[in-house]
């Protein structure tokens, strides 16, 4: 059989141009694809949610990859084993509240889940600024990220959703972007980012499914990012808040677009 040169790179420019036109306008567009963004992607895509996922990484998994300092194993507690039981991830009892699983299965799933439930997921594109209209969050502003980290002066692209979701960790890099362009306009008590608070795994594992919510109109935030912006706790290696959070973000969208 011949293979032409030539018709791998048509077959890759033409597929990668149908996705990226496809992903113009979203119902949601999340960006980060850690633990909380991937959970988030799969219920949302799952629901029949036109769902777009952006990394600007060239692996999606956030964090988890590597565990407890580069020791590939996580930590679950009871309330967010029934994740694990959903998407088939095995785990092991550690201790009564305490699951142990392989993070690269973890992450292997959870973004299994993500794409075969309808998600798009685009790596290696960064965020590097926002669209507001009318006091409401519209879309994005994206670049590759080799632009990003190259530092040359290219412009960017737009692409248009009716919900975004911060879910990019520590940073909260959109939420960080919008305070930068417009001020302290959050849903926060003076307006700023609350900040991200000390570690005390038990709390900040509560702390984040209860900041899970809207931040500005039409931003969401999950994940480590709801903690940098509601002033959560950090937790760690261990993901049972990210998953938690992941759902309940998805559920409230999805009650949104419902409404
Ligand atoms: O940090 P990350 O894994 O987010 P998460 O879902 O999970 C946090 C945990 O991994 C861990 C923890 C658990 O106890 O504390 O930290 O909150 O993943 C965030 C993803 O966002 C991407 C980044 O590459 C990472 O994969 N990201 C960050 N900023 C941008 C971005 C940006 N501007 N554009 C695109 N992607």
């Amino acid at each position: 059989m011949n293979l032409e040169d030539t018709k791998i790179s048509e077959a890759i420019i033409n597929t990668y141009k149908n996705k990226l036109e496809d992903v113009l306008h979203s119902d949601v567009i999340i960006v980060g694809g850690g633990p909380s963004g991937l959970v988030a992607a799969g219920c949302l895509a799952k629901a029949g949610v036109k769902t777009t996922l952006l990394d600007r990484k060239l692996s999606i998994g956030g964090g988890m990859w590597g565990g407890g300092m580069m020791m590939n194993q996580i930590v679950i507690q009871e309330s967010a084993r029934h994740i694990f039981d959903e998407l088939h991830i095995r785990y092991q009892e550690y201790d009564k509240n305490y699951y142990t699983a392989d993070s690269i299965e973890c992450v292997s799933a959870l973004t299994l889940n993500a794409v075969r439930s309808g998600a798009r997921i685009l790596n290696l594109i960064s965020v590097e600024d926002i669209i507001v209209k009318e006091k409401c969050i519209k879309g994005l502003v994206i670049n590759w990220s080799t632009a990003e980290m190259s530092k040359l002066p290219i412009d960017p692209l737009m692409i248009e959703s009716k919900y975004i979701l911060d879910a990019t960790g520590h940073d909260a890099s959109v939420v960080s972007k919008l305070v930068h362009r417009l001020g302290n306009i959050l849903s926060t008590p003076d307006g700023s980012p609350e900040g991200e608070k000390p570690m005390w795994a038990e709390r900040g594992e509560e702390q984040v499914v209860e900041n899970t919510r809207e931040a500005y109109p039409g931003l969401y935030v999950c994940g480590m990012a709801a903690n940098a912006t509601f002033g959560g706790q950090r937790m760690g290696p261990i993901f049972g808040g990210m998953l938690l959070s992941g759902k309940k973000t998805a559920r409230e969208i999805i009650k949104q677009i419902r409404a």
